[in-house]
């Protein structure tokens, strides 16, 4: 018999470690009062019903499954369109794993509206067992592209997976009024972030200090 606990384990810590890291990122741009391009983290390692039906159609075997690539997933939520280059940035940049592959579902939208930015990682843990290597998806996403997956994937699951004609055309429908949101959203941050700039400027932040008191003030 498969041992779905034991196979499953490394997996179930690599989803922990890479939402408590992530989640960090987030805490210390917070804590510098700066603007944090990671909105929220979430993650999951993948239902075993759902890691056969994809092995099935893949061609994947107990022996080869460590090949999967989803199995461990973390999803990286952000608000504008322009922080998925920014948390990607921050993602090239880290020694703690190594990416595989990118996929840019956002330049190259699904054909059924899915817009998401896939990283693949090669994630190392040490367990009592000793180092082991493992795979992870991360997927980044603004808020708009994941209010839409959310809702196309409870549908695919309603329908199993054959969404009607009529529902599948208000989808594709909502796909481009979600990305029409996204660019006029980021529109909005441009201006956010002309206004922040002003703000910061050397004046703006000494009138800033005098009102409230601060000049004197050694820490
Ligand atoms: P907080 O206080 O909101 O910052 P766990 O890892 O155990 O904490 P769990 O149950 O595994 O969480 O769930 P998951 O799906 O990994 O992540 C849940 C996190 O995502 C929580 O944050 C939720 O608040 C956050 N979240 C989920 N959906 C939304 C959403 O639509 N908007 C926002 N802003 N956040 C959302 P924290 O960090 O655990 O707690
Ligand atoms: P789960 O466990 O339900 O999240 P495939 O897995 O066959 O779709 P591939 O090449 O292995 O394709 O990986 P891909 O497309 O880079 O990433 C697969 C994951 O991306 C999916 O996981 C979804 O989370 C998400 N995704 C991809 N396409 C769509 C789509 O059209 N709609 C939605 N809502 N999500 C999508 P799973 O397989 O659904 O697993």
């Amino acid at each position: 018999m498969f041992n779905w606990e034991e196979f499953l384990d490394p997996y179930v810590q690599t989803v922990g470690e890479l939402k408590i890291k992530f989640r960090g990122v987030r805490k210390q741009y917070l804590k510098k009062g700066l603007y944090s391009p990671i909105e929220f983290v979430t993650g999951r390692v993948k239902r075993r019903e759902s890691i056969r039906n994809k092995a099935k159609l893949r061609g994947y075997t107990r022996e080869n499954l460590s090949e999967m690539e989803d199995i461990a997933g973390v999803r990286v939520m952000v608000q504008f369109v322009d922080d998925v280059w920014d948390v990607l940035e921050l993602l090239r940049k880290r020694k703690d794993f190594k990416i595989i592959e990118e996929r840019d579902y956002i330049n190259n939208q699904k054909a059924s509206g899915y817009r998401s930015y896939h990283v693949i990682i090669e994630y190392p843990i040490d367990t009592i067992d000793g180092f082991q290597i493992v795979n992870a998806e991360i997927q980044i996403r603004t808020l708009a592209m994941n209010f839409w997956a959310t809702i196309e994937h409870s549908l695919n699951y309603k329908y199993g997976g054959l969404i009607p004609e009529d529902v599948k055309a208000r989808l594709t429908n909502a796909a481009r009024e979600a990305a029409q949101l996204d660019s006029e959203m980021g529109e909005i941050r441009e201006d956010i972030q002309e206004a922040q700039l002003l703000f910061d400027s050397p004046q703006q932040k000494q009138d800033f200090k005098k009102e409230n008191g601060e000049e004197n003030e050694l820490w």
